[in-house]
């Protein structure tokens, strides 16, 4: 039976089990919730509503300084960095799942915590993020909270936008001077059910984000400082180590080293060593387990330490790049 409860002034809820206080307490008059309504809306209303926000970011975002490959530790961890820095730069991310955060979900196979060795620990510090400290390395208590956490702060930054469900199917390139090198000038898109689907559509074409600091022509804005991908598709997999993978089908000098077997001491520091700035192809910077796959360097597993730091290297970099 229904009882009917007035909300007292101080905006509780008086129920049978006592005073309980939620967001809605000041609404729901009834113990049964019998009254309870939304506002009214219209269907086209709701369509409208998300369809104008995306297509005014596709507009926005057609043009970006900072595009971001792949959505894992280490390219939100880069993220968070790049975007704290500098408000006035237009970051675009790209993952190919539907879910961003790559492999940081978990630990490890199926276990929940996360290690990180230090002094990656701080990264942690920085994103207030709590954990337990057992002297060489720290635990945070489920993986998710790393990733929950640096995902919600990334996304809080007016200028950052992330198009998840999109995969960058390939570079755009521009050639630099007369002896066959180019520099990469933006991304190819599609939406990542499309580009799984081409053996089976065919004219199903993609989409493109180019990088500020080009003219009509193609040319570079010399008034302007040019934009740049960091590449953090994570090691060699269906989807994982695009970039690497392209890269060295563009640039005749570079090899793709393979990832190797693990090892923890040193994989960790030269996965940190090695990402950054690539230096065959103009405006490319990798980190992450990508760095791994391109240069030859063991993996870790389950240490997340390298990720985050190598992260914060990569986006080390673009600053200083976008403050010369
Ligand atoms: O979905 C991918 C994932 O979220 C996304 N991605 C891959 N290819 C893409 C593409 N377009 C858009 N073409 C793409 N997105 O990139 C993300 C990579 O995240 P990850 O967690 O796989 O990579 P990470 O390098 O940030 O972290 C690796 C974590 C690992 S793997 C490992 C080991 O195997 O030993 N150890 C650690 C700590």
């Amino acid at each position: 039976m229904s009882q009917t409860t007035t909300a007292t002034s101080t905006a509780q809820l008086q129920l049978n089990a006592g005073s309980i206080e939620h967001s809605l307490s000041d609404v729901v008059k009834t113990e049964d919730w019998s009254d309870f309504q939304f506002t009214p809306i219209r269907e086209s209303t709701v369509s409208r509503a998300m369809t104008s926000r995306y297509f005014k970011d596709l507009d926005k975002y057609a043009v970006a300084d900072v595009v971001i490959i792949g959505a894992g530790s280490s390219g939100l961890s880069a993220a968070y960095v790049i975007a704290k820095n500098r408000p006035d730069l237009k970051i675009a991310i790209i993952e190919s799942n539907v879910a961003p955060g790559g492999g940081a979900w978990l630990g490890g196979q199926l276990f929940s915590a996360m290690i990180m060795r230090k002094p990656a620990h701080l990264f942690l510090n920085d994103l207030n993020i709590p954990y337990e400290d057992e002297g060489d390395y720290v635990v945070v208590k489920h993986a998710a909270l790393f990733t929950s956490t640096v995902l919600s702060k990334v996304l809080e930054f007016p200028n950052v936008k992330l198009f998840n469900a999109v995969a960058v199917e390939d570079l755009v390139t521009r050639p630099v001077g007369t002896d066959g090198q180019v520099t990469a000038a933006g991304v190819v898109t599609n939406w990542t059910l499309v580009a799984m689907a081409h053996d089976l559509q065919s004219c199903m074409d993609p989409n493109v984000i180019e990088l500020s600091g080009y003219q009509n022509d193609g040319t570079r804005d010399p008034s302007k400082k040019h934009g740049v991908i960091l590449s953090t598709t994570g090691h060699d997999g269906p989807f994982g180590a695009f970039t690497a993978k392209r890269i060295v089908t563009i640039d005749e000098n570079q090899k793709l080293g393979g990832m190797k077997g693990l090892d923890m001491n040193h994989a960790e520091a030269a996965v940190v060593k090695q990402s950054g700035r690539y230096q065959g192809v103009g405006n490319v910077y990798f980190a992450g387990m990508e760095s791994a796959t391109l240069h030859g360097l063991n993996r870790m597993g389950p240490t997340f330490g390298a990720m985050a730091v190598s992260g914060i290297k990569a986006a080390e970099e673009i600053l200083k790049h976008f403050a010369e």
